[in-house]
C-alpha cells in the first residue's frame, strides 16, 4: 500500500493536509508495520553486543533507506508539497549515547543486521540519557535531555526479570527497537532494559538528583556524575542491572532453543564493549552455578568460551577499578564469585599487575575480562599494538592467542547514503551502487583521480552541502555560515588528549596574524562541536576559551571577513550528519598514542574532507591507504610520546618559551579575552598549559600551525586538492563497519 493511501486509511486525511509531526508519526507506524513482516534472524548461535551506550541517531530516514523505500516516500511527500527533510526534523534524536564508543555500537548493530547475522544490542533505556548542552555566558550548562515521546521507535515487551541487589530487588522491563538490515528480509533487536519506577521529578536545577534513590534514578541518566561515592555506587547499580538482565535474557533464549546450559557457548557469544558490561562474566557464572547447578570450574570455562572483551582506550583513568567494598554494598553475591575468580588467578600466576583484585582491594574489571574471556581486541592497528607491547604487555605474554585487532568502521548507509545524498547519487552514476554492499568497490573511483569533470562535480556537491548546512545552522543555532569559506571542523567529546585547545591556539595565532596584516587567501570557518563531562573542569575551561574566542572574532569587523569560529551547541549525531558532508578540513589532532581509533576521521574521509592529523588511532591506517601525498600528517609519533611519559621528559615551559608560542598562549589571559569571560577559568587553563599540560599541547603546536598553513595553500590549488579528495573517497571503503563486523564474526564470534 502506498504511504498516502495508508495515511488516508488511518486518519481520513490527505497527506498534504498533515503537519510534519503528524506525518512523522504516520511514517513511524508505517515503518513499524513493514518491520513486523520481517522474521528475526535465527541462527543457532546469537551474538549479544552489550554496551552502556548506543548513540543511534534519528531512525526514520535510516529505516526508510534500509527498507529500500526512501526515494518512494520522498516522492510521495513531494507530490503532497511536503519535504522529507522537514519531517525528519520532527523526530527527537534518542539520547542513549555519549561519543565514539556509542556511535560504534550503533554502526555495529546496523552492520550485524545488514550482514544477516543473528545478533542483538543490549543496553539501558535512559530516560534523559546524556545531558543536553546549552551555552550561557560562554560556559557549558547541562540540562536533562528528555527524548522519549508517546510515539517512538521503542516497543514494549512482556519480558521482565528480577535483578537482586543487596538490600532490595528490582523488576525490569524490556523495551525493544527494531534493527533493520540494509535491504534484508530479516531483522534483529536493540534490547533496552528499564524499570517502571523511574521518576524524573527528582531532577532539580540542571541534572542534579538524589543519587541514593536507586528505584527512581536507575535509568535516568547515562554516565551520571561519579565524582563522589554515591555516584560510583549508582554506576555499579546501573552496570549490574544491565548485565544481570542481559545474562538472564541470554540464558532464557538459549534454553528456549534447546541448550542444556552445559553447551551455552554454542548458543551465545557476548561482546563486552569496554569495561562497563564486565560484570556479565561473574553474573553468568553465578547464574550457571546457583540456578543451573553447574560446578564453578565448568561454569567459568563455559563463560570463557562465550565472551570477548573490546578495549577502547589506554587512558588509565578510563579503565574501571571498583573498590571491593562498594561492590559489597551493592552486589555482595557477585563479590563471592569475583573473589573466587581472583583466587583462581592468584593460584596460577604471580605478578601484581595482572591480578583481578589489587592490594588496595580494587577490582580491575579489564583484568577480569582478559583472564575469563577468550578474545581481547583493540580498535585500530596502532591501538592494538600499544595494548600488546605496553599497556597490556604482561597479559599479552600470558595469552598471545587471545589478542587481536579489529579496526573500527562506520555504516555507509547513514554516513553516505543518508547524510550525503548528492554524493551518494553521483557515485552511483559513475561507479554503480555495488559500494553499498561491498564498500571496497569505491576504489573504482581511482580511475577518475585526474578527471576534471569528476573534480568539478565533487566541488559542486561540497558547495551544495555547505548551503544545506548554512540553512540548518541558521534555523537551529542562529549561525550565519559563509558558504564560500573553507570549512575546518573538529567534532568529538572535549578531552585534553584530543587537543581542542591546540586548535584554539591555532585560532588565536590566526587572529593575531590577521590583526598584524597577514591575511588568509580565503575566509576560514572553524567549527568545534562536543560536550565536556560536567565534572571535567579543564574540558569546561577549554569550551569557555573557544566560546570567548568565537565572540571576539565573529564580532571584530577587521577579522570576521577572514575568520569565523563557532562552537555548535549540543553537538549530536544529527549535527554531525550536516557538518561532515560540508567540511573541507578534518581535524584529527590527538596526542599520538592516546586516541584508540577515532571514527569521525573515517566519516570525513568518506565525505571528501582531507585529514589534518597526527599518526594516532585509525589515522595511521588512513595514511597507509591514501599515501602521504593525500593526507596532512604532523607531530610527534606514538613511540616517542610513550617514552616521554615513561621518563617524565616533557616540560611544557620549554615549548612555551619558544618564539611565536608565548604570545599565543599569553593571549588566553589577555584583557581582550578576559573581558568577555570568566577570569578564573581562563587563568586556570593558562596555568595548566604552562605548568602541567599533561597531554602535551605545546609539543606539536608549531608543526601543527605549519601543516595547516600548507593545507590552506594547497586548497587554493583546486586541481591538486580535488585529486586528493577523490583518492580519499576511493580508499574509504576499508572503513565500512560491514568489514569490521565480518571480521568480528569470523575471528571472534565463530572462531
Ligand atoms: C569512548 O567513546 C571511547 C573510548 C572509551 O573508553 C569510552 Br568510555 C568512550 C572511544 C575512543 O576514544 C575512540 O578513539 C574510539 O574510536 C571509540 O571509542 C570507538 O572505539
Amino acid at each position: 500500500m502506498s504511504f498516502s493511501k495508508y495515511v488516508l486509511d488511518n486518519t481520513n486525511k490527505e497527506l498534504s493536509t498533515l503537519e510534519n509531526k503528524e506525518i512523522y508519526i504516520q511514517l513511524l507506524n508505517y515503518v513499524k508495520e513493514q518491520a513486523d513482516k520481517k522474521a528475526l534472524n535465527s541462527d543457532k548461535k546469537k551474538v549479544y553486543y552489550i554496551s552502556a551506550e548506543f548513540l543511534i541517531g534519528k531512525l526514520l530516514s535510516n529505516n526508510l533507506i534500509n527498507l529500500g523505500i526512501y526515494e518512494e516516500i520522498e516522492k510521495e511527500l513531494n507530490a503532497a508539497n511536503k519535504r522529507l527533510s522537514d519531517v525528519e526534523e520532527a523526530e527527537l534524536e534518542p539520547s542513549l549515547g555519549n561519543g565514539g564508543l556509542g556511535r560504534l555500537a550503533s554502526c555495529f548493530i546496523d552492520s550485524i543486521s545488514s550482514l544477516g547475522i543473528n545478533g542483538d544490542g543490549v543496553g539501558l533505556n535512559y530516560h534523559c540519557g546524556l545531558f543536553r548542552q546549552v551555552f550561557v555566558k560562554n560556559e557549558q550548562h547541562a540540562e536533562p535531555n528528555f527524548w522519549i515521546e508517546d510515539s517512538s521507535w521503542l516497543r514494549d515487551t512482556d519480558v521482565k526479570y528480577t535483578v537482586p541487589f543487596k538490600n532490595f530487588n528490582l523488576t525490569s522491563t524490556l523495551k525493544r527497537i527494531d534493527v533493520l538490515g540494509y535491504k534484508k528480509d530479516t531483522k534483529n533487536y536493540l534490547n533496552l532494559f528499564d524499570i517502571e519506577s523511574v521518576d524524573s521529578s527528582i531532577i532539580e536545577n540542571g541534572i542534579s538528583f538524589d543519587k541514593t534513590e536507586i528505584e527512581k534514578n536507575l535509568t535516568l541518566f547515562l554516565y551520571p556524575d561519579d565524582s563522589d561515592k554515591n555516584g560510583e555506587l549508582l554506576r555499579i547499580y546501573q552496570q549490574y542491572f544491565m548485565v544481570s538482565n542481559a545474562a538472564q535474557l541470554i540464558l532464557d533464549e538459549a534454553i528456549a532453543k534447546g541448550s542444556n546450559v552445559h553447551d551455552l557457548y554454542e548458543y551465545a557469544y557476548v561482546q563486552i564493549n569496554d569495561t562497563h558490561p564486565s560484570m556479565v562474566i561473574p553474573e553468568l557464572i553465578r547464574l550457571l552455578t546457583e540456578k543451573h547447578g553447574i560446578e564453578f570450574e565448568e561454569a567459568y570455562t563455559i563463560v570463557q568460551k562465550m565472551t570477548g572483551y573490546t578495549n577502547h582506550t589506554i587512558l588509565a583513568e578510563a579503565l574501571e577499578k571498583w573498590p571491593l567494598e562498594y561492590l559489597e554494598e551493592v552486589v555482595p553475591h557477585l563479590v563471592t564469585i569475583i573473589k573466587q575468580l581472583d583466587a583462581v588467578i592468584r593460584e596460577k600466576y604471580e605478578g601484581e599487575d595482572i591480578q583481578i583484585i589489587d592490594k588496595d582491594d580494587r577490582v580491575h574489571m579489564a583484568n577480569m575480562d582478559i583472564h575469563f574471556s577468550n578474545s581481547v581486541n583493540g580498535v585500530a592497528y596502532l591501538h592494538t599494538e600499544i595494548l600488546k607491547n605496553s599497556e597490556l604487555k604482561h597479559f599479552y605474554e600470558l595469552y598471545p592467542e587471545k589478542f587481536n585487532n579489529k579496526t573500527n568502521g562506520i555504516t555507509f548507509r547513514r554516513w553516505l547514503e543518508f547524510s550525503n545524498r548528492p554524493l551518494a547519487a553521483y557515485l552511483k552514476d559513475i561507479i554503480g551502487d555495488e559500494y553499498l554492499t561491498d564498500a571496497t568497490k569505491l576504489e573504482k573511483l581511482l580511475a577518475f583521480v585526474d578527471s576534471k569533470e569528476v573534480a568539478a562535480k565533487l566541488e559542486e556537491i561540497k558547495h551544495e552541502n555547505k548551503l544545506v548546512l548554512k540553512e540548518y545552522l541558521k534555523e537551529t543555532q542562529g549561525i550565519e555560515l559563509d558558504e564560500n569559506s573553507i570549512i575546518d571542523t573538529q567534532i568529538k567529546r572535549f578531552h585534553e588528549y584530543k587537543r581542542q585547545q591546540m586548535n584554539a591556539l591555532y585560532v588565536i595565532k590566526k587572529y593575531l596574524d590577521i590583526k598584524n596584516g597577514k591575511l588568509p587567501e580565503r575566509k576560514i570557518t572553524v567549527f568545534f562541536g562536543g560536550k565536556a563531562a560536567p565534572a571535567y573542569i579543564i574540558a569546561q575551561d577549554i569550551i569557555h576559551l573557544i566560546l570567548c574566542l568565537s565572540e571576539l572574532i565573529n564580532n571584530d569587523p577587521e577579522v570576521n571577513k577572514y575568520l569565523n569560529v563557532y562552537l555548535v551547541e549540543n553537538y549530536n549525531v544529527s549535527v554531525a550528519e550536516k557538518l561532515i558532508p560540508a567540511t573541507d578540513i578534518s581535524e584529527q589532532i590527538s596526542l599520538a598514542s592516546k586516541e584508540a581509533s577515532g571514527t569521525g576521521n573515517m566519516k570525513f574521509m568518506l565525505n571528501g574532507a582531507l585529514t589534518l592529523g597526527t599518526l594516532d588511532g585509525a589515522n595511521v591506517e588512513i595514511d597507509e591507504l591514501v599515501g602521504r601525498e593525500n593526507i596532512y600528517i604532523f607531530g610527534k609519533e606514538s613511540d616517542e610520546i610513550i617514552k616521554l611519559y615513561e621518563t617524565a621528559g616533557y616540560v611544557s615551559k620549554e615549548y612555551y618559551e619558544k618564539d611565536g608560542v608565548k604570545e599565543v598562549v599569553d593571549f588566553i589571559v589577555s584583557d581582550d579575552l578576559v573581558k568577555l569571560g570568566n577570569k578564573e577559568r581562563l587563568e586556570r587553563l593558562y596555568n595548566e598549559l604552562l605548568n602541567k599540560d599533561w597531554f602535551m599541547t605545546l609539543i606539536d603546536f608549531e608543526e601543527y600551525y605549519a601543516k595547516k598553513e600548507e593545507m590552506l595553500a594547497d586548497y587554493e590549488n583546486r586541481e591538486l586538492w580535488m585529486k586528493k579528495v577523490i583518492a580519499n573517497i576511493a580508499k574509504a571503503g576499508f572503513f565500512s563497519s560491514d568489514r569490521t563486523i565480518a571480521q568480528y564474526n569470523e575471528d571472534i564470534w565463530n572462531k
